[in-house]
Formats: C-alpha cells, structure tokens, sequence
C-alpha cells in the first residue's frame, strides 16, 4: 500500500477508535496523519518488536491530544496489538485520552498538557549529543500549543546548545480549541521569529506525502541548527463538515453526520462505529 492510502487508512482507523471511544479530539488528529504515516513508515529508525533500543529515534506527540492518529500508526506499526484501539475511552485500556509512556510501548513521553512535550524533547536531544549518540528526535508541535510560554524557552534553548538532532514538526492549522489563532493571539510572522531564534526553517504542504519526505529526508540539514518544519494542514482534513471548523474540536457527529463522514472517508460500515 502506498503511503497515502495509508494515510486514509489512518484517518478511518481516528475516526472509528474515536467514535466508539465516545468522545476524543477528531479534527486535530486528522491533520497529521500524512506526517506520522510519513515518519513511521519512511523516515524514523525505529523497531517495534524493541521499542526500548536505545539507539532508536524518539517521536513525541507535544500536542498530546491527537493522541489517537499515535495509537493508529502505532498499532499499524505493530507496537501493539490492534485490538486495544477498540478498548479506547474505555475502563482499563492502556488507550486513554492523552498517551502515556509507562503504558503504551512506543510512546515516548507523557504529553497532553500543552507545552510539555517539545522542551521534554530538547532535553533529550541534548542527552543525545552529551552522550555521543546519534538517533534523532522529532517532536510534533500544536500552532495554538505555540500560545504557550514554555515552548518558545524551548525554542530558545535548543539553538544555543546546537541540538541539530532535533526535529520540531509545527502542525500549522491555523486553529486552536476555540477559533482561529489569529484571531486571538497570532503566531506571524512565523518563519521570521523562528529564524530569529536560529532555527533552520522549511515549510512544506503537510499533506503532500512526497514533500513532507523530501523534507524529513534532509535532515539534519544545516551542522549545528536545531530543524522547524512547518507543515501547512487543514484541520479536519477529510471530513468536509469538519475541515476548519471550530466546533469540532472535541465534539462527536450525530447519526447523520456520522453517515456522511463514514462516506466521506470510505468506511463502508456505519454499523460498528458507533457503540
Ligand atoms: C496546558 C493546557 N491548556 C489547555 C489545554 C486544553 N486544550 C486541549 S487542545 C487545545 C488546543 C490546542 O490547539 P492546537 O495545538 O492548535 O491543536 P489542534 O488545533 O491542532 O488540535 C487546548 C487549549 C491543554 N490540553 N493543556
């Protein structure tokens, strides 16, 4: 299978785990499945029979929310058994709402609270260099995660110490929970602050599976600079109702919707989506 029918794959499996989870945040986790398909299946050296390998590259999912589109190309990956995704939202799963380390093999860090994960990855890039390994960290970064002070003293950091093993995704969007990042607080002009800080900038369309290869694929590009990818998404990509809509954020379709999403998609079955 090429890897943007995996990528529709993906979406299917988002949208199934969370409706039958009864509630999970759609829209979000829409917009990055071509770059998780692209990483874990192209780009990242990664086993998932020997998640622990110490010589593996790190992903972390900063904007812990989208938890869901990890569980899919985790599973897909065989992390773990594909059964669990059913057990999503429900008393007991390893599956919860926002991903957990000590649970689930393949998850990095603990991320959900926004803010978190991205200077969670500085630190181990910074690990990496201090002791002379060379796997690589990418971390995948919320635009509206952008509105929280703890990410730009990451982005500080990480030039200074010269972590050109590190690799932050930025999920651009252009919404946050509520509505447009600009118009609440705006993140332009983007590339310049970024660059500013002495970051090396790309910009790629991020659901253009081949870009978004290219991409990955040169870095790290520039000795000593730590590597933004902004990757321009549609959140809700997929499902028309839902792209660049605010109300979706964490929000579940009704029995009509759900028949136009599942259409939409390409999941035949309605029956089984929905508990
Ligand atoms: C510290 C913190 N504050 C608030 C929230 C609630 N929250 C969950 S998702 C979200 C919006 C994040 O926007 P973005 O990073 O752009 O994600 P996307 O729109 O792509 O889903 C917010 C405010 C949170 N998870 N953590």
């Amino acid at each position: 299978m090429d890897l943007q029918e995996k990528a529709k794959e993906l979406r299917k499996i988002i949208f199934k785990t969370i409706c039958n989870g009864g509630g999970g945040h759609i829209p979000g986790s829409l917009s990055i499945a071509e770059i998780l398909t692209v990483l874990y299946c192209k780009i990242m050296n990664i086993d998932p029979k020997n998640p622990d390998d110490p010589r593996r590259d790190r992903f972390i999912l900063s904007k812990g929310h989208a938890c869901v589109a990890l569980y899919a190309i985790l599973a897909e990956r065989g992390f773990f058994d594909k059964e669990h995704l059913d057990t999503f939202g429900q008393r007991g799963t390893i599956l919860g709402g926002h991903p957990d380390m000590h649970k689930i093999p393949g998850v990095e860090a603990t991320t959900g609270a926004l803010g978190h994960g991205f200077p969670f990855g500085v630190g181990m890039a910074l690990a990496a260099k201090l002791d002379k390994k060379d796997y690589q960290v990418f971390i995948l970064l919320g635009d509206g995660e952008c509105q929280e002070g703890s990410v730009w003293e990451a982005a500080m950091f990480a030039p200074q110490y010269k972590l050109d093993n590190l690799t932050v995704i930025l999920d651009y969007n252009k919404y946050q929970a509520l509505d447009k990042l600009a118009k609440i607080v705006s993140l332009e002009p983007l590339v310049d602050k970024w660059k500013a800080f002495g970051w090396e900038v790309r910009e790629v369309d991020g659901h253009n599976i081949s870009q978004l290869q290219e991409v990955f694929e040169s870095v790290p590009s520039v000795c000593g600079k730590p590597n933004l990818v902004i990757t321009h998404t549609i959140k809700g990509k997929g499902i028309s109702f839902m792209e660049n809509v605010p109300i979706w954020h964490y929000r579940l379709p009704n029995e009509e919707e759900m028949k136009i999403a599942c259409k939409e998609l390409g999941l035949n079955e309605v029956d089984g989506v929905l508990r």
